[in-house]
């Protein structure tokens, strides 16, 4: 029975209730996320009914290239977009550093979920149980397609050789583990944590070693943008801090023209109203790199808002304030603008034509 656009059901004392269609990917991962904001949801709107809708998406179909490697930048969230524009699905679960720092035309982030650890972590083969990347052997292989782990990696472990691995989290750990290919793997300690396999985490990577990816370990609810139904039930999902560091982060990166697929690190924190970015662009070996970092007030006083209808690097976030919100994307913008001034377009771009040429 649909009433208006909305999908709705009545139950047997004839109430009708209002169904809200969430769309996943169908990896484990992918599910866990979902069925988190999914509970999220229940507790907050207990009437209204929620139904999982699972999917594949490119990226879960090409298992063979490294992700940096398929000339598409929307790998995970095109099939669960398209489902959206045309309302089978009312929203949809990602990562959000899985999500292009500009968004189709009619979509928009309306929740950033508090961040879990953003920081990477390695997880050894059980027979070198007991070693760091620093007392791994010479030679070690360590798995990881990311061009932003390898190159920092690289530059700081030189005795490591680093090897692409793809599939997801469930496939990456049954290669490490059933083979002799790899010494170790470097995945999101967020995402391992999700999964449950904290114990596996032998090492967590803190900024000296490995900065993360824009938005690494923070959950994202994409909507149709002019929903507003359903952006204001999500937006109440929204963590102010998350939000402002993911904002800085992805305005960081969206100047420096860069998608998911280049070597751009950051580390970001928030601290007595004071919002602090660092952000990086290396070679792929990571011998260039260039490395550079800002702060901002996101005071936002006392002031009483009008609620502007303005989107930040995708992200639409009512409640919270939105002269915070336009000084985290100044300061990303800003941060990168030093970069570029100081070379950081050479070392991107050189980058991107040696991946290309790999
Ligand atoms: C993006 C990258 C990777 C994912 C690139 C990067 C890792 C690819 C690889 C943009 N998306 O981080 O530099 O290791 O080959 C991905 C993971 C999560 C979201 C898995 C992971 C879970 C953590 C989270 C894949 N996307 O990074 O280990 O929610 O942030």
């Amino acid at each position: 029975m649909e009433e208006g656009p909305y999908k709705c059901v009545r139950d047997g004392n004839g109430t009708v209730n209002r169904v809200i269609r969430m769309g996943t990917r169908k990896s484990q991962l992918a599910r866990i996320q979902t069925d988190y904001v999914a509970e999220k949801l229940k507790t907050l709107y207990p009437d209204v009914l929620l139904e999982i809708v699972a999917m594949s998406t490119i990226g879960d179909k090409i298992l063979d290239t490294a992700l940096s490697k398929i000339g598409e930048k929307s790998l995970f969230t095109k099939e669960l977009e398209n489902a959206l524009e045309r309302n089978e699905v009312d929203l949809v679960v990602h990562s959000l550093k899985d999500l292009p720092t500009t968004l189709p035309n009619g979509f928009t982030i309306g929740a950033v979920l508090q961040r879990e650890s953003p920081h990477d972590a390695v997880v050894l083969h059980p027979k070198n149980s007991g070693l760091t990347l620093d007392t791994l052997p010479d030679g070690s292989v360590i798995g990881t397609s990311s061009l932003r782990r390898a190159a920092q990696l690289k530059k700081k472990f030189p005795h490591l050789e680093f090897k692409d691995i793809r599939g997801n989290l469930n496939t990456r750990l049954k290669k490490l583990d059933e083979k002799e290919d790899y010494a170790a793997i470097i995945l999101a300690a967020a995402g391992l944590k999700r999964m449950g396999w904290e114990a596996r985490v032998s090492q967590v990577l803190g900024p000296e070693d490995c900065m993360y990816a824009v938005g690494q370990g923070a959950l994202a609810v994409e909507v149709r943008a002019r929903d507003c139904d359903i952006l204001g039930m999500v937006s109440t999902l929204h963590h102010s801090e998350t939000v402002l560091r993911c904002i800085a982060e992805r305005a960081f990166l969206r100047r420096l023209e860069g998608g998911c697929s280049v070597p751009v690190a950051v580390n970001t924190e928030v601290k007595d109203s004071v919002l602090s970015l660092t952000g990086a662009v290396y070679s792929l070996d990571g011998a260039d790199s260039l490395k550079e970092a800002m702060e901002t007030s996101v005071d936002s006083g006392n002031k009483v808002e009008e609620s502007a209808d303005i989107q930040h690097v995708g992200v639409t976030a009512h409640n919270v304030p939105q002269c915070a919100q336009v000084a985290a994307e100044k300061l990303g913008v800003d941060l990168a603008d030093l970069l570029l001034s100081k070379g950081a377009m050479e070392i991107l771009t050189t980058a991107r034509k040696l991946n290309d040429a790999r």
